[in-house]
């Protein structure tokens, strides 16, 4: 865990189509708005390579008004925060318009900003905490282990964890490459590390460790506007990017 406030950047991956299951619920509520799931993110750089994102199937959620045409869907906890770091109109208030649980947003069709896959699906990690970041996390299996080790339980088990074998067919997408492990670090390390499933905790928080550091220290970007750069040089530069682009907002915890 860190020390000092966790600097994060809330990916705005916009709403084309709900899930089957969240439609019936949402779709009347939201007439009209723009809607939003917010990822929290230590990795901007690495947005190039999302093929879905996250939720806790049990983790409430909360459609928050942030100003008269844009939704964010988060934890509420996430979402009062937000209110006093000036990312809604109004300072301090959150006017909640509908709350929902993370199963029934799975399937649900967003928007992956700067993704090599345009458009993504909603998929479920129970290792999603509800007491960190948005309680949204977007999957880049290329170099972060968790999402990795989680796209192939759900791949392998799709039918158990009912998910449409279309949603987990897009495959991990080459972002970053590294000395020792090549393009696909999360890949490599899981491998290696020999981790069968999300379970693998011991295993996953060394592999963790192992990528961040070398995916930092000696990654070279692959793909993307600063192809050929320095991780460390292309991270604020993508970042930045992408606040300038309204696709990001800065968020602290
Ligand atoms: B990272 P820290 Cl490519 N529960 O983004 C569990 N994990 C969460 C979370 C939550 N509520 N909120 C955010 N996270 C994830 C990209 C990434 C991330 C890569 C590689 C490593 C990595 C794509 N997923 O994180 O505890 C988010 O995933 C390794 C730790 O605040 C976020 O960055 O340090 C990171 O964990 C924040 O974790």
């Amino acid at each position: 865990e860190a020390l000092g406030p966790q600097e994060y950047t809330g990916l705005k991956m916009e709403v084309v189509q709900w899930s089957a299951n969240a439609a019936p619920e949402l779709d009347a509520k939201l007439q009209g708005k723009n809607v939003y799931f917010v990822a929290a993110t230590l990795r901007p750089e690495t947005m190039y390579g999302q093929t879905n994102c996250y939720v806790g199937p049990s983790i409430n959620y909360g459609l928050f008004a942030i100003n008269d045409k844009d939704v964010y869907l988060c934890t509420e906890r996430a979402a009062r925060n937000m209110a006093f770091q000036g990312v809604t109109s109004e300072r301090g208030e959150v006017k909640k318009l509908a709350s929902i649980a993370g199963s029934k947003l799975v399937g649900t069709r967003i928007k992956a900003p700067f993704g090599h896959y345009p458009e993504v699906y909603i998929l479920p990690m129970d290792s999603v905490l509800p007491t960190k970041g948005t309680g949204v996390v977007t999957s880049v299996p290329s170099d972060s282990p968790d999402d990795y080790a989680n796209l192939m339980e759900l791949r392998k088990k799709a039918e158990y964890y009912k998910v449409d074998p279309q949603w987990v067919s897009y495959d991990p997408f080459p972002v970053i490459t590294t000395p020792t492990y090549g393009d696909l670090t999360a890949e490599t390390l899981c491998k290696q590390l020999k981790i069968q499933s999300p379970k693998d905790a011991k295993q996953l928080a060394e592999a963790k460790e192992l990528a961040y550091k070398e995916g930092f220290y000696s990654g070279k970007m692959v793909t993307g506007q600063y192809k050929g750069e320095a991780v460390q040089d292309a991270k604020p530069k993508v970042r930045q990017d992408m606040i300038d682009a309204g696709l990001a907002f800065a968020y602290a915890e």
